[in-house]
């Protein structure tokens, strides 16, 4: 039975600033949802950010959500399947959903003695892990640390790119390491589709693809720019939702999808964006929120579903952090071991948890 709803957070520093197109970032305040049943309990971490410029969820809000319309839908009975079903009439509040339904997952998934991984379906052992890459202060700041990366085993790079800053980090990258490496950009939205003359100069330089070049809300603009440039067009913070993935798709705004549980509502509807790509023939990665080992973990467990054909932003523990708040995930041979314990296959250190506040307590009867 789920006999309570506790709502924690806290704050770690990151091991160095995060910058992209829209901020920077020095730490990682956390939301996290705990589902306390009889003899088990399960969590969930919230991806949102302090403020709402990835996307329009920020962590504040996703406390008022949880508490106000979320938890009042929760009894002690509910699954993560029921409990997502009785949230469809609130609309939006994607990362507020995700954690809750996290949870929920880990809860159930502990009382039956399963693994998330495989639960969702999944069929690797270890996935092929990538690094985002910040924009740095300059080229040479950029080179070495890319260097860092791949000396760690990373299998592919990821740079962050905003006008001014693109072009010439790809070409300096390429230039240092060569043609082979698994190379692509992410833009989080800085552009308009008027640069589509301006992006097509990536043409030259073989990416795996561009993330997420236009606003979240401009679908066609997307499918225009892809028809004019020749580096594939994935998706981050337009695909909200099964629903719109398969408009995305259908329309050709983009071939390749970034899925970010959090971003989607959750790990069933993950799943489920998962498999329309799947049938499609839509190459898949798991995206990242800077995640500590909670939510990292359960990316993990998705991330080994069949259709995660190329690397993600799922990175070790120490790409954030310099220690994490559950036994730190850790890169070998340039995989990360996806957790074959029940649920989510891991939980915060005790010393860890030391250092947060329970805020909140809610009861389900
Ligand atoms: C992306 N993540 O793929 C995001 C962007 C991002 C690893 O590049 C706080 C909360 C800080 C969410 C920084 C990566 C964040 C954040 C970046 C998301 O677009
Ligand atoms: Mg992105």
């Amino acid at each position: 039975m789920l006999r309570a709803i506790e709502l924690w957070r806290g704050r770690i520093e990151l091991v160095a600033p995060f910058r992209t197109s829209f901020g920077v970032d020095t730490a990682r305040d956390l939301l996290y949802v705990r589902a306390v049943g009889d003899g088990h309990s399960g969590w969930g971490e919230c991806v949102a950010g302090v403020e709402p410029n990835y996307s329009s969820e920020y962590l504040e809000n996703c406390i008022g959500v949880v508490s106000k319309f979320l938890v009042p839908c929760l009894h002690p009975d509910s699954t993560a399947e029921s409990f997502i079903a009785s949230v469809s009439s609130i609309r939006g509040n994607f990362m507020s959903k995700a954690c809750v339904e996290a949870a929920l997952l880990d809860l159930r998934l502990r009382e039956q003695n399963v693994s998330l991984a495989k639960y969702l379906g999944a069929t690797k052992t270890r996935v092929a892990s990538g690094v985002s890459v910040g924009i740095q202060n300059s080229l040479d700041d950029l080179v070495g640390v890319v260097g860092e990366y791949l000396e760690q085993g990373y299998l592919r790079i990821k740079l962050k790119i905003e006008p001014g800053n693109d072009i010439e980090l790809v070409r300096v990258i390429r230039r240092e390491f060569g043609d082979t490496l698994l190379l692509q950009v992410d833009a989080n939205a800085a552009y308009t589709v008027d640069d589509a003359p301006h992006l097509k100069k990536l043409d030259a330089f073989n990416l795996l693809l561009i993330e997420q070049p236009l606003p979240e809300d401009d679908l066609f603009g997307h499918v225009r720019l892809a028809r004019a440039i020749q580096t594939p067009v994935c998706l981050d913070e337009s695909i909200t939702s099964l629903d719109t993935a398969r408009s995305a798709i259908e329309l050709q705004a983009c071939s390749i999808i970034n899925i970010k549980p959090g971003r989607v509502g959750g790990y069933l509807e993950a799943k489920k964006i998962h498999d329309l790509c799947f049938d499609r023939g839509i190459p898949v990665w798991c995206g990242g929120m800077l995640e500590t080992g909670i939510g990292r973990a359960a990316n993990l467990a998705l991330a080994a579903l069949p259709g995660f054909t190329l690397p993600g932003d799922t990175s070790a523990s120490a790409r954030y952090f310099a220690r994490d708040v559950t036994e730190p995930f850790v890169l070998e041979d340039g995989h990360i071991a996806v957790p074959d314990k029940i649920g989510i296959g891991v939980e915060p250190l005790p010393d860890m948890l030391e250092k947060f506040e329970k805020f909140a307590e809610f009861r389900t009867t």
